[in-house]
């Protein structure tokens, strides 16, 4: 029912304005229409309800902002066009850095923690979406100017916070569906999202904060639009649902979080691509740990992998020397305990490497004292990571090898045989396997 005779000759709004104001208040009016108050009925929205959960979300949202654009430093993007998945990025790059190398679990940590806590937040994301959708339908769409404003800018955060948790969550699921594209859309979506936070928080979160300290039925102002007018009768207290909703959150986590160990608790990571029953190399055959792709899955021969007719190709200012593996058994060989760690999140526990240190192999090519940076070239010929580039403070590192064994077995096919690169806190992409060729110096 539609009430419009009251304000149809209001002064100064002419009759037709007038017709349209008093359309859009029979549809605030009407508990049909979810563009009125009175459709919402869950006696759960309201301020203290919407406050908690946005501040939960303030913090967990600031971290995952702050481990991705650490995720994106740590492939050195800047080194070399190979490492730069988003090579369009202009000033967005402005806070790059030299990744270190130590400690040698930092990417373990930092990319654990992105992904692990993008996944562990979906539930209070959801509720606090769920929590808000009636101002999805508020009437007039624009009050003035700044209104607008700052609807267009909810629009930008509603649709960034679903696009960056939709696009990170397959790319952790499901290897490549946005092929090649992945970086680039979760990288500048982070930024356009992260932009329309800082407002929404600078708007709103000194009132969220004073809404979870007031005491029931206290809270004023800001949110209290969001009280139904004629709630249905309780069958939860806020406390219980706030509880339902950390209660998914922390089994999301427990089944999530074991892709970052290894044995069982990594069966304890069912939702996890790597996780639960995930194959991993048998034991024995260079230890029983994941293998992200497989010699097959990256196109290997094993003829070309044969000791009779692989090489190592290693070029520096000195020249350019080919060995055999038996040439590289006869250089020092080095222990390194260092892990595997994804950018999807999963990672290894420390695994004993054994082989060259990189910096040993400069030195052979006439970079003795101070060690370069360095392209590694795999015997792939297709994919994006068959190639990387490390810079010198990593091939400077004595823990930086061209590993030969693992766990005191020859690598596998599957783990790189017959050389691979592992470098101390780098992302898994930079340890590339069937290293074929390493050229140190101008990259
Ligand atoms: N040649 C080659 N090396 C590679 C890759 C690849 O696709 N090709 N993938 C990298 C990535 S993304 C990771 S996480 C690690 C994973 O090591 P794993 O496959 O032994 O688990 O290998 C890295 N080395
Ligand atoms: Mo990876």
């Amino acid at each position: 029912m539609i009430r419009a005779g009251r304000q149809r000759f209001v002064i100064g709004s002419g009759p037709v304005h007038g017709v349209r104001r008093a359309y859009r208040q029979g549809m605030r009016d009407d508990p049909r229409l979810p563009s009125s108050p009175g459709f919402w009925r869950s006696p759960l929205r309201g301020p203290w309800f919407t406050s908690v959960l946005g501040l939960v979300l303030l913090v967990g949202i600031t971290v995952l902002f702050v481990t991705g654009l650490v995720s994106y430093a740590a492939y050195n993007p800047d080194l070399s066009p190979v490492n730069d998945q988003t090579p369009g990025k202009g000033i967005l790059g402005f806070y790059l850095f030299d990744w270190p190398t130590h400690p040698h679990w930092l990417y373990r940590l930092t990319q654990g923690v992105h992904v692990t806590l993008g996944i562990t937040l979906v539930p209070i994301l959801l509720a606090k979406l769920w929590s808000v959708v009636p101002k999805l339908f508020e009437l007039p769409p624009a009050r003035s100017f700044t209104h607008a404003l700052e609807r267009i800018s909810l629009l930008l955060l509603v649709g960034g916070v679903l696009f960056e948790f939709v696009t990170g969550i397959l790319n952790v699921q499901l290897d490549y569906v946005f092929p090649g594209s992945f970086y680039p859309l979760h990288f500048y979506g982070a930024w356009v999202f992260f932009a329309a936070f800082v407002v929404h928080v600078a708007l709103r979160a000194p009132a969220a904060v004073r809404n979870v300290r007031a005491r029931r039925g206290e809270q004023v102002g800001e949110g209290a639009e969001l009280v139904s007018p004629r709630p249905d009768p309780p069958t939860f207290s806020r406390r219980g649902a706030l509880g339902f909703v950390g209660g998914g959150a922390l089994l999301l986590l427990l089944t999530t979080v074991g892709q970052s160990f290894d044995g069982l608790l990594r069966r304890t990571a069912l939702l996890a691509p790597h996780g639960g029953g995930d194959p991993e190399s048998p034991p024995g055959s260079g230890g029983g740990f994941q293998i992200n792709k497989t010699a097959a899955y990256a196109g290997i021969r094993t003829g070309e992998t044969r000791t009779d007719a692989w090489r190592l190709v290693v070029t520096g200012r000195g020249g350019t020397v080919r060995l055999t593996r038996a040439d590289l058994l006869r250089l020092p060989l080095h222990d390194a305990a260092l892990p595997i760690a994804c950018v999807e999140g999963w990672s290894t526990s420390d695994q004993r490497w054994r082989g060259v240190r990189l910096r040993d192999l400069a030195a052979l090519v006439g970079h003795a004292d101070d060690p370069p940076d360095v392209f590694v070239e795999s015997l792939q010929r297709h994919g994006a990571f068959r190639h990387a580039a490390l810079r010198a403070n990593q091939v400077a590192d004595p823990r930086s090898l061209l590993a030969l064994y693992v766990n005191g077995a020859e690598l596998s096919p599957d783990h790189g045989y017959p050389a691979r690169v592992i470098v101390p806190a780098a992302p898994g992409v930079l340890n590339t396997k069937w290293v074929a060729r390493l050229t140190f110096g101008d990259l």
